[in-house]
């Protein structure tokens, strides 16, 4: 093992603690440390105009926010998604009562596979749950397409989302309503965190009210919520954090494109496919040829100190515990072979080409 530092698939972009604690010192004045107080109000609303979003609703976190989307969307059946994912889009899934029904994906983009989607569609239907992986923005005109002709709700998983765009618009603004994270391993973060993003403004308010036990404002309930809220801790640490936005994303671009032309030249090594807007670039995932190749390159990694991680192993769909049998062959075959290296605001450009050195020697 080398003495280098430990270098992780990713590491949180932080303001600095004089930022964070200059806005933590309202928090002790007010006394308010949560139930919608001024920070979280706050950085909804410079959320909306950073990212121009009509609405956004910040919720705990990222699974929670699928949760509310499916609950405010009352839907119950089943529910059409991507085996490529964290296990969070299924158990979010599960957890509101309903049916994962697992769509393979699309090999290039990593995304569901927009011609397998109706296929699977059955009188039990209710919805389709696509994720933008990686944050690469799925076929929204198809699925919106597909959607329309078979009346289901499109909910997306945006959480990795935050940055992408098609037609200069929000990613997070596609489908009824996208679910997004703001995770401490997000591009923005607030720790743990996450929203709910929909045009509709009445859909807009049963999700306030979802997050919030129920309550209306004279605190009778009216809907069967529960406590989805985000406290002025996090949101503070969100506010801080969104100064350095802009940095952070063109950071990441940078990033990403030293990885993408040094990688380009080694044989037997494949990219995510861009085909339907402007990624975020909050990932670098490598796709090998082989599981072995992947295996031997992230050995001689973790000797290096470097830890990259294995985004999405396994195939969600092969969770035999959680779920019932199902085949993904497509997903079930990229997940064994695809490797996310780290990419973060303080890694070095010397700690990527010493990466690339790593991966260049062991393919
Ligand atoms: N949908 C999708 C498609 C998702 O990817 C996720 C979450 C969700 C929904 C649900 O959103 P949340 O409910 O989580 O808001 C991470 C995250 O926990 C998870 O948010 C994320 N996706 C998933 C892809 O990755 P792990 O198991 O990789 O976390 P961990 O602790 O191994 O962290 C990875 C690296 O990050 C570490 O090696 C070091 C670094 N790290 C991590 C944390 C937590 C830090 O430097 N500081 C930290 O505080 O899950």
């Amino acid at each position: 093992m080398s003495n280098n530092k430990p270098l992780y698939v990713t590491q949180p972009s932080l303001a600095s603690l004089d930022e964070y604690t200059s806005l933590l010192k309202g928090v002790w004045e007010r006394g308010i440390l949560t139930h919608n107080g001024p920070l979280v109000q706050q950085l909804e609303k410079d959320l909306c105009q950073k990212l121009k979003l009509k609405n956004l609703a910040l919720v705990s976190n990222g699974t929670i926010a699928i949760q509310m989307a499916i609950k405010a969307l009352e839907l119950k059946g089943e529910i059409i998604t991507t085996p490529f994912t964290w296990i969070a889009t299924v158990s979010a899934i599960k957890w509101e009562g309903c049916t994962p029904v697992f769509c393979d994906i699309n090999p290039e983009t990593l995304n569901i596979d927009v011609d397998k989607i109706e296929d699977l569609i059955t009188e039990k239907t209710v919805a389709i749950m696509p994720v933008h992986v990686f944050g690469n923005p799925c076929d929204v005109k198809a699925i919106e397409t597909i959607a329309k002709k078979h009346n289901l709700k499109v909910i997306y998983d945006g959480a990795h989302a935050v940055g992408s765009e098609i037609d200069n618009k929000s990613l997070l603004e596609y489908g009824d309503i996208t679910a997004t994270s703001l995770h401490a391993t997000k591009l923005l973060n607030t720790g743990e965190g996450g929203a709910c993003i929909t045009s509709d403004n009445v859909l807009h308010e049963k999700l306030k009210r979802i997050r919030f036990f129920g309550h209306d404002d004279s605190k009778d309930i009216v809907e069967d919520g529960f406590n989805g809220k985000m406290t002025e801790i996090h949101a503070a640490l969100g506010l801080a954090n969104l100064k350095h936005y802009d940095e952070v994303l063109a950071d990441r671009k940078n990033k990403y494109n030293l990885y993408k032309t040094e990688l380009s030249k080694v044989s037997g090594l494949r990219f995510q496919v861009q085909m339907n807007g402007k990624s975020n670039f909050s990932y670098f995932p490598v796709i090998f040829e082989t599981e072995g190749m992947l295996i031997k390159v992230e050995k001689a990694l973790n000797k290096e100190n470097i830890f990259p991680r294995r985004y999405f192993y396994p195939s969600v769909n092969t969770y035999k515990n959680i779920l019932p049998e199902s085949s993904c062959p497509i997903s079930e075959d990229i997940s064994r072979r695809i490797l996310c290296l780290p990419l973060y605001w303080n890694l070095n450009k010397s700690d990527i080409e010493k990466i690339i050195s790593v991966i260049v020697e062991n393919s």
